[in-house]
């Protein structure tokens, strides 16, 4: 059974890829062709964003080390809760193995296993926890070796676990790290449906099936409570199973949900998470996509009836095209992705929401977000066009000049004035950079099929059986 499981996963594996690759080629053909980039630019090309990644890097540590994250205007450290979690230093450190920075990478692995203390009276958002604590840890783990990464892992999910003692097995979204006690009974999709990745490794890892079970349960009863039309909503009631928000689409509150159907059956070969994905995407497909001219996008509808409710995408949605390339369907990945880089062309940096018919701001802020960058490196992993280079290149362009402050980086509070705000949050190390770096880096810096990366850019390997 188990080596017929693994065969299942490789094959699986393998058809997508080369599904990809095919429908890939067909794109690349037709589409205008760019200037190639030969090893000695894309060298050069990561040279660049590892160095600028070091600028954020020595910002932070010289200013909030030890702490969640920098302000980088203010120049202060800022802690989430009042007290640190680490969660800056945790969420960079594969990143810093990953770009061969060892000192760095030595001394935040060092600092994470001599001081994060788990042991606090804080209601922390399980979600975030999850993907970036929970996520990073298992990663570092399984990039540096160090049990005590592993140790630190295996204690957070046990203390996280009491979230999902709801009478409908969906997580509440605040959890007393110390209590166990919970708050929050109304979460959305993204915070309760993305947590199988991360809890699945750890229950491979350690042996203990109830991380597993607990992470796929939440899932499956939000998949449970999806409408006739095969849709969910916005915001549910863990209490009693029911909608509050009717609103369906792929961006924030939902988002990631979709991406841990389709990963739960690539990294587990979890055939009911592979079974959800499909029926999953098909109706985001009929319902949620929009053609508009000759463009793709994904937008706004009613769970009941699948109405159109709203043209809008954003930054948050601009995630799709990765996992439309991850589940084979390079065709529709590429169109999405032009859609994307024409949002982020329109003021030179990418807006956090667009009304794609219209083409007016909705929400003028850039939180220095990765999705973008992410379905960049998936795209190109897959079709090996160097359009994907390019785009690349021009998006780090834009993103240095507008983002870059003397000592770090720093959010925008508008991309059509380009005035920046006082906050740089960890995902910059964990995912824009470190799909900046990949895009450019030789495949070899982290061979892409050997790994699954949780939505926040941590690569989960498959060791186990
Ligand atoms: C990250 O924390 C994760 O990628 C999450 O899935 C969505 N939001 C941020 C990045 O934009």
């Amino acid at each position: 059974m188990r080596v017929f499981r693994m065969r299942g996963f490789r094959t699986a594996i393998l058809l997508l890829s080369i599904t990809a690759w095919a429908a890939g080629q067909v794109g690349a053909a037709a589409a205008q062709k760019s200037a190639a980039m030969g090893s000695r630019e894309r060298a050069r090309m990561a040279g660049r964003v590892r160095s600028e990644f070091l600028h954020a890097w020595r910002g932070y540590r010289k200013y909030a080390w030890g702490h969640d994250d920098l302000r980088p205007l203010s120049k202060a450290p800022h802690d989430w809760y009042g007290q640190t979690l680490l969660l800056t230093q945790v969420d960079a450190l594969d990143t810093l193995v990953i770009m061969g920075l060892r000192a760095e990478a030595e001394e935040t692995r060092a600092y994470i296993v001599a001081n994060l203390s788990l042991d606090r009276d804080v209601y922390v958002k399980n979600f975030e926890i999850v993907i970036r604590l929970l996520g990073g840890l298992l990663s570092g783990y399984q990039l540096t070796g160090d049990r005590r990464l592993l140790a630190l892992a295996e204690d957070l999910g046990a203390r996280l676990l009491p979230a999902f003692e709801s009478p409908t097995g969906i997580p509440y979204r605040y959890v007393n790290l110390k209590t166990g006690r919970v708050r929050g009974s109304v979460t959305n999709p993204a915070e309760a449906g993305t947590l199988l990745v991360e809890f699945g490794t750890l229950a491979r890892l350690t042996g203990r099936q109830v991380f597993y079970d607990k992470a796929k349960r939440a899932l499956v009863e939000l998949y449970r409570r999806r409408s006739p039309v095969g849709l969910v909503g916005q915001r549910i009631d863990v209490e009693t199973g029911r909608w509050t928000h009717t609103d369906s689409h792929l961006s924030a509150e939902i988002d990631s949900y979709y991406e841990y159907l389709l990963k739960g059956w690539l990294l587990f070969g979890d055939g009911d998470c592979r079974r959800m994905w499909r029926e999953s995407v098909a109706a985001a497909n009929k319902y949620l996509a929009d053609e508009v001219g000759t463009e793709l996008w994904y937008g706004h509808a009613d769970m009941w009836t699948g109405r159109r409710a709203a043209t809008t995408y954003g930054a948050l949605d601009a995630f799709v095209p990765a996992v439309l390339a991850l589940s084979g369907d390079t065709g529709r990945a590429r169109r999405l992705q032009a859609s994307s880089f024409k949002m982020w062309n329109r003021h030179g940096i990418e807006l956090e929401e667009i009304n794609y018919r219209t083409m007016e701001v909705g929400d003028a802020g850039y939180p220095l977000r990765p999705e973008i960058v992410e379905s960049t490196y998936y795209l190109y992993h897959f079709t090996r066009d160097p359009e994907y280079l390019r785009m690349g290149e021009s998006m780090f362009d834009d993103f240095v000049k507008h983002c870059k402050t003397d000592e770090a980086y720093a959010s925008l509070k508008s991309v059509v004035t380009k005035e920046k705000a006082d906050s740089m949050e960890s995902f910059l190390f964990a995912e824009t950079f470190k799909y900046f770096y990949l895009l450019f880096a030789p495949p070899s810096a982290l061979p892409f099929e050997q790994v699954i990366f949780n939505t926040e850019a941590h690569p989960v390997r498959r060791t186990w059986r």
